[in-house]
């Protein structure tokens, strides 16, 4: 099967075996616990919710077919299976290599829960040069977190080459795959080990459930995470999990208006006298273009640029549009905008901002599959208005 029947049938064959009703789309199983006939087996192959959901695991065999993985996990947000991962790979004293430019909550997470309280230690570094990750490593390092293109200067590493220096430590790499989503970048092939994504974003794409997805071929490491999310809870509910099913079936087709959208609205701020800079990774000005176009397959519907004035000309702009709704998350069918410094990114210091280059009148948006003309014109009216 190619991406697109995969996206529509994994995870919801119709089951015409005599007693199965034939559904077309997954039923959403509410029972929290499922009824055995011998103590000693679950006759349904289900005993609680929190160990198994068929609504679930539908969803989770579907993640794993996107990614071309073995196995998918369905958590109950995109931090929650950060935190899970965490929990399974890490102890005291162990120390991880990430990229400085994530979002802000997983930045936040890594640095002011697991440094602060559980002594794990972490090196934030400029992943966009993979020797800066190969020289962070250290014998104590169990783990690399990168994300790519990065949140929210779109920033990009190469996955292929971290991976390569990883193997030589046996040191997991997981790519935080949100912002492409499964349909423009696999990074399992590329050689990462484990894949994330907050599913709350584009692979439910309608903003209206809060999830987040695990997959991987390794079986140990999965059965470490199976274990720990089982144990410490943060599983997706079945009515989120027919959602995210559901969104997934559109993905393919939404991704490329996200895309051929945001091509447009990128040529247009690159284009315009009021703006200095724009990051997307479609543009050939984008400084690691070549990168984007061998390891994905596509560009995406994510983009920054900064303005020509203060933060408050840029506060003064994205309370002037109409269409692109002034809101944190992304990955919707509507169009989001958004200053990360006082809003997505505020819980990362002045100092680190500063670091990498996010400045505080960044605007970012999300850009929507609403008509891209409209889009155009939405923030035509913004700039006018400042
Ligand atoms: O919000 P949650 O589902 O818990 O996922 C966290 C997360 C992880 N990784 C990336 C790349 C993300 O963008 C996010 C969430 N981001 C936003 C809410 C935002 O507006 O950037």
């Amino acid at each position: 099967m190619k991406f697109e029947t995969k996206a529509i049938h994994v995870g919801e064959e119709p089951n015409l075996k005599p007693g199965g009703s034939g559904d077309v789309a997954q039923p959403i199983h509410l029972a929290t616990t499922f009824a055995r006939e011998k103590v000693d087996h679950p006759t349904g192959g289900y005993e609680y919710i929190r160990s198994g959901n068929p609504t679930r695991n539908a969803l989770e065999k579907r993640f794993a077919a996107l990614e071309s993985a073995e196995y998918g996990l369905a958590f109950t947000s995109g931090l929650a299976a950060e935190t899970t991962l965490f929990l399974s790979l890490l102890q005291s004293g162990d120390h991880v290599v990430a990229f400085d430019d994530l979002y802000g909550g997983s930045r936040r997470l890594l640095d002011r829960v697991f440094q602060k309280n559980f002594s794990v230690s972490v090196s934030f570094v400029d992943a966009r040069n993979p020797l800066n990750v190969k020289n962070a490593i250290r014998p104590e390092t169990r783990l690399i977190w990168l994300e790519t293109p990065t949140n929210p200067l779109m920033k990009l590493c190469d996955i292929r080459a971290i991976s390569d220096i990883a193997r030589e430590s046996k040191i997991p790499v997981t790519v935080d795959n949100t912002f492409m989503s499964s349909y423009f970048q696999n990074p399992l092939p590329l050689g990462a080990d484990i894949v994330f994504h907050s599913t709350t974003k584009y692979m439910n794409g309608h903003s209206d459930s809060l999830g987040g997805a695990v997959m991987l071929n390794d079986d140990s490491l999965y059965q470490k995470i199976k274990f720990t999310q089982n144990a410490a809870g943060a599983v997706l509910s079945p009515f989120d999990s027919y959602l995210v099913l559901r969104g997934l079936k559109t993905l393919a087709v939404r991704m490329k208006q996200h895309q051929e959208n945001s091509i447009q609205i990128a040529e247009f701020l690159n284009d315009h006298p009021g703006v200095r800079q724009v990051n997307y990774p479609g543009l050939s000005s984008h400084p690691q273009h070549q990168l984007a176009r061998t390891q994905m397959s596509g560009f995406g519907g994510m983009l920054s640029f900064e303005l020509d004035g203060d933060i408050d000309r840029a506060k003064k702009f994205v309370e002037s549009t109409r269409y692109f709704a002034l809101a944190e998350s992304l990955g919707g069918v509507e169009s989001l905008i958004e200053v990360p410094s006082l809003m997505t990114h505020s819980s990362v210091s002045p100092e680190d901002r500063r670091n990498i280059g996010l400045s505080d009148s960044l605007i970012r948006l999300s850009v929507g599959i609403e008509n891209a003309a409209d889009l155009i014109e939405d923030l035509e009216r913004a700039f006018k208005k400042i």
